[in-house]
């Protein structure tokens, strides 16, 4: 019976809390400490005022200029008639107007969900859907895609969504993101702070996942800065790093690893690049004498091929390369550290919670080969055999987590938390680890059914899905293949219903990538190979046998 109470999960409007104790012992501990995220910018903008916060193509801001923006833009979102826990779609590449729309929406207390720019009719209707989102900010085109097309698809399809705004050039019908009138009559309007409180959920990130469409992160202001602070200060910013960012600016890594969120805490600057390639980012790099950078792996390997065709070893210029989203291949680490001359630190971290860092102090060879150790002494790691039971140290288990900026359940779906999360509230990440001697966390594999396409998660029963809605498709089965590049990309295993007028099996492939890409799905979930299959091959259990078809893809 006691046992039972334990478990209790205190839901609250779709969200599973942290049990009274632990709240306790994270206030007591002085990890959540009260703040809101954006009492948190405005006491950064009020520290660092003349500071510059933002440089975004030829536009610079300092942090009194950008909370001004964001001011106003609150003031515009409450004119409006926006309310506190009201639900924002935020979908816009590496711009400026990327803060001022998060900051903004945080002011009065919406909660932004942090859509990527890959992101594709399927994942955002989805988000809409779930959060009964009233608002949709994005970008008008961006690598050659409209999001208007798109924003005006789920007007009409969504509900919830009654306004589109438009980052650039709107439609007549939308309204331009800089519509909001000038400063000057905002000065007696300040916006009424909204009545809530630093243990509420201030947005969502979202999750690569294993099933279905990506879950949403409940996030609270109290864990994520908590994240966020000691993050800065794990990773050493200051009022003078200069930091570039060229993963998209959503991605939790991204923004609190230490991110956008630790360098506005410690009054540094961030220069924007919307193009992650070498030779752009080389030049920003030199440009701007950037200090701080965080990659993936496929990117670190990219640049590193850059330098060694000739290109100045701009690894060298830095204070630090954070490497993170994929396991870093150790000889890839070895080279920049030892050839390059680059300060490397690997970030293993997922937008659920725990994130683990190498230390700038630990020996070369722990920096080359794991992935580091937990932020907090109150983060709780096991690992597990399949049972759930704690395997000694040194032995490869199931990663479970538990701690102060961990999320207890992904937003309104119970049923999944059931399998994602244990009765005591500890994450099962699905990924397969180990721990050194040293207490260093080596990721050696994974077990949920997730392919890692260069730091970009597909969950691959969502894509199965699609791909069995076909009309012809009997079944399908995807899995991964090594990539020199991304690590993994996908491959579609289909046994397929044959008709007297098919294609060849190349205008097939063509075909059915094309399916997956109108349903809407994000355009790194398209499979990169698709096989025809007559029959699947099936574990003992009657399951499709993956593992076979991995083993078939090497061979
Ligand atoms: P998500 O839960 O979608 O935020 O993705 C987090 C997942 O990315 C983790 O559970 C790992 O599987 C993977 N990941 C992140 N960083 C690393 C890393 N440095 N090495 C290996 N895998 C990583
Ligand atoms: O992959 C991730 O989700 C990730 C990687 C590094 C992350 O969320 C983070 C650091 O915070």
């Amino acid at each position: 019976m006691i046992k039972q109470e334990s478990h209790v999960q205190h839901l609250w409007d779709g969200i599973v809390q942290y049990p009274p104790e632990f709240v306790e012992k994270y206030i007591a501990k002085g990890y959540w400490v009260g703040q809101t995220i954006s009492e948190f910018f405005i006491e950064c903008a009020e520290k660092y005022s003349q500071n510059t916060a933002l440089i975004c193509g030829e536009r610079k801001f300092s942090y009194a200029q950008l909370q001004q923006r964001i001011d106003e833009f609150a003031v515009y979102l409450s004119r409006q008639g926006y309310q506190v826990g009201d639900a924002v779609v935020i979908q816009l590449p590496n711009i400026a107007e990327f803060f001022i729309a998060y900051f903004g929406a945080l002011r009065i207390g919406m909660r932004p969900i942090m859509s990527l720019p890959a992101h594709r009719h399927s994942e955002v209707s989805h988000f809409i859907g779930q959060t009964q989102a009233k608002l949709y900010i994005c970008a008008d085109k961006f690598m050659g895609f409209d999001y208007r097309t798109l924003a005006h698809e789920c007007l009409k399809r969504c509900e919830s969504l009654h306004q589109i705004l438009v980052v650039g050039n709107a439609d007549e019908s939308d309204t331009r993101f800089d519509v909001w009138p000038d400063t000057t009559k905002f000065q007696q309007q300040c916006v009424v702070p909204p009545q809530l409180t630093a243990r509420h959920v201030a947005f969502f990130q979202l999750s690569g996942g294993s099933t279905g469409t990506p879950k949403l992160i409940p996030r609270t202001h109290d864990d994520y800065l908590y994240s966020v602070r000691a993050s800065a200060d794990i990773c050493e910013l200051n009022e003078h790093t200069k930091m570039l960012m060229v993963l998209p600016v959503a991605h939790n890594f991204s923004m609190s690893s230490a991110g956008s969120l630790g360098l506005f805490y410690t009054g540094g600057t961030l220069v924007l690049s919307q193009d992650p390639s070498a030779s752009a980012c080389f030049a920003f790099i030199k440009k701007y004498g950037i200090s701080h950078v965080a990659l993936v792996p496929a990117l670190a390997a990219s640049w590193a091929e850059a330098v060694q065709k000739g290109q100045e070893n701009i690894f060298a210029r830095l204070e630090v390369l954070q490497v993170g989203g994929a396991r870093l291949a150790d000889a890839l680490a070895r080279q920049l550290i030892e050839q390059y001359d680059c300060r490397l630190q690997q970030v293993f971290g997922m937008a659920e919670g725990l994130v683990n860092y190498t230390r700038y102090e630990d020996d070369i060879e722990q920096i080359i080969s794991t992935q580091g150790s937990r932020i907090s002494a109150d983060d709780e790691i096991k690992v597990v055999d399949d049972e759930d039971r704690e395997l000694p140290i040194g032995e490869i288990g199931h990663l479970l987590t538990r701690g102060p900026y961990t999320i207890r359940g992904y937003y309104n779906v119970p049923e999944h938390n059931r399998n994602a999360f244990t009765l005591d509230g500890f994450y099962r990440t699905g990924d397969l680890v180990r721990i050194n001697a040293e207490g260093n966390i080596i990721v050696e594999g994974r077990s949920k059914d997730q392919i890692n396409r260069g730091g970009e998660k597909i969950a691959t029963e969502e894509v199965e899905q699609v791909l069995n809605q076909h009309p012809q498709v009997i079944q399908s089965a995807l899995v991964s293949m090594p990539d020199s590049m991304l690590g993994e990309k996908s491959c579609a295993y289909i046994q397929w219903r044959m008709a007297e007028q098919d294609p060849s099996p190349t205008r097939l492939t063509m075909q059915l990538r094309q399916y997956v890409q109108q349903y809407g799905l994000a355009t790194y979930k398209i499979p990169d190979r698709i096989e025809f299959v007559e029959d699947m091959p099936y574990t003992a259990l009657g399951k499709i046998d993956k593992k076979a078809l991995r083993q078939r893809l090497v061979a």
